[in-house]
């Protein structure tokens, strides 16, 4: 079911038409009320005026990260306080916050988004969205609930965590849509199974899924375990939280509301625009935000845009599955390997359990990269024969070398014994300070 056609299966030509209006809009704005862009377009000497294409987006500066913590909380805010309704704010994992700062149309735009994110999963009125994202100043919890109240289903705001609770809401008020972390999709089928219950006679239909990294085979484990659809969906604190791009019924990359937050993708190393279908850091920026509006995000996530026009009648522009983030990319002895590789690696291999947790040192004698792999080995295949184990590690450290060319030292852990998370997985620990 398609949302908003008018918006996201508009002409091509018209789309980049409302794209750089609204562009041009956005950087007198910015230009006028951010004295942090207007000291930097002076500095490279842009003015408001210099931006006669959407092509000219090329011109504007780059934000980053670091850009956004040095002026908080509110360096980079394009309206009066007055106007702001709400606030959100992602933590990461070190430093200051990142915050996003909305006005009353901007949660309309993020609602907007959701209601399409949730509409590609196949939302109607008549749902009921099971909503387990963590609520508070994370967005995931409070964006897929303005989203699912822009439908009309009928949301139940259960948050993360809780899981014998959501399973007893998903049984009770018949939960036809989940959301959460993929990560604790799998881990609520897990406990499901451990109290009883067959996790796919709950009817759950589909699930929309994201806030991290995960593979394709991870999704056919998540819609092998609930019998459900598993969406893939997209965003950040910084751009507006979830609701940035989706996928549809075609479940083959998510399109971008790009008539709201218009997409790049560049060379992370050099900053040059990559044309269509080439993999790069994804940059977007927010043409229609007013609160805390970005010029040219530089979000660190790698995928590229994909050519093909979509069989679903959306015309808007799709992005890849993410690859990974140009900061998570572990470089091993010189070998560059992201954490999804490994994952999408494991799932393939009979008697193991999409667990997993790497972990990346480097020896005090040889000053080497030593990386440790610990997997859970599933309940089926679990033995008290050593050499059964012992076979199983060996295979998975032959397929990880001549897979990804990588030197890992397997430690098989027993079923269910790796940390479950309730929101973001932690797959990584690096103990290397270099
Ligand atoms: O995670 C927003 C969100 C909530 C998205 C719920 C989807 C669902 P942050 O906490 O600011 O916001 O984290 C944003 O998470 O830059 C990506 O690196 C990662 N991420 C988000 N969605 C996906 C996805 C929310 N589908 C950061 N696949 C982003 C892979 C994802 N990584």
């Amino acid at each position: 079911m398609i949302w908003n056609p008018e918006h996201e299966c508009m002409d091509k030509a018209a789309l980049q038409k409302l794209q750089f209006a609204r562009l041009k809009n956005l950087v007198e704005r910015v230009y006028t009320n951010v004295p942090f862009y207007r000291d930097t377009l002076d500095k490279m000497g842009v003015k408001p005026s210099d931006i006669r294409s959407l092509a000219d987006i090329a011109k504007l500066p780059f934000t980053t990260k670091d850009d956004l913590r040095d002026t908080y909380p509110y360096g980079l805010l394009a309206v009066p306080q007055s106007e702001i309704v709400e606030i959100h704010m992602s933590s990461g994992t070190t430093g200051t916050p990142v915050v996003d700062a909305y006005t009353r149309r901007d949660m309309d735009d993020w609602s907007e988004g959701m209601a399409r994110t949730l509409s590609g999963a196949g939302a109607t009125r008549n749902d009921t969205i099971q909503n387990a994202y963590g609520y508070g100043l994370f967005t995931g919890g409070l964006g897929s609930h303005y989203g699912s109240q822009r439908i009309g289903a009928t949301v139940i705001p259960a948050s993360s965590g809780n899981t014998e609770k959501q399973l007893m809401l998903i049984r009770d008020f018949k939960t036809s849509i989940i959301t959460c972390t993929p990560s604790y999709a799998l881990y609520l089928a897990e406990r499901a199974r451990e109290l009883g219950i067959d996790p796919t006679a709950l009817g759950v239909r589909s699930g929309c899924f994201g806030a991290e990294p995960w593979s394709e085979n991870m999704r056919k484990e998540i819609e092998k375990a609930w019998g459900l659809k598993a969406y893939d969906i997209y965003g950040l604190t910084e751009i507006t939280g979830p609701g940035v791009a989706f996928e549809c019924e075609a479940q083959c990359g998510m399109h971008v509301n790009e008539d709201l937050w218009y997409p790049e993708i560049i060379d992370p190393a050099t900053g040059a625009v990559l044309p269509e279908g080439e993999k790069g850091e994804l940059v977007i920026t927010t043409i229609t935000k007013e609160g805390t509006p970005l010029l040219r995000y530089r979000t660190r996530d790698i995928t590229f845009i994909m050519k093909e026009v979509c069989g679903c009648g959306r015309t808007t522009r799709r992005i890849h599955r993410l690859f990974g983030r140009t900061d998570d990319l572990l470089i091993i002895r010189g070998v560059n390997v992201f954490p999804s590789q490994i994952e999408h690696t494991l799932i393939e291999i009979q008697g193991v359990d999409p667990n997993y947790l790497i972990i990346v040192d480097r020896s005090a004698q040889t000053h080497l990269d030593e990386a440790e792999l610990h997997v859970e080995v599933n309940p089926e295949a679990f033995s008290d024969e050593t050499k059964d184990m012992e076979a199983l590690r060996n295979r998975i450290e032959a397929v990880m070398k001549s897979k990804l060319g990588i030197n890992l030292k397997v430690k098989l852990v027993e079923p269910k014994s790796i940390e479950r998370s309730i929101g973001k997985a932690k797959r990584v620990i690096d103990k290397r300070s270099l």
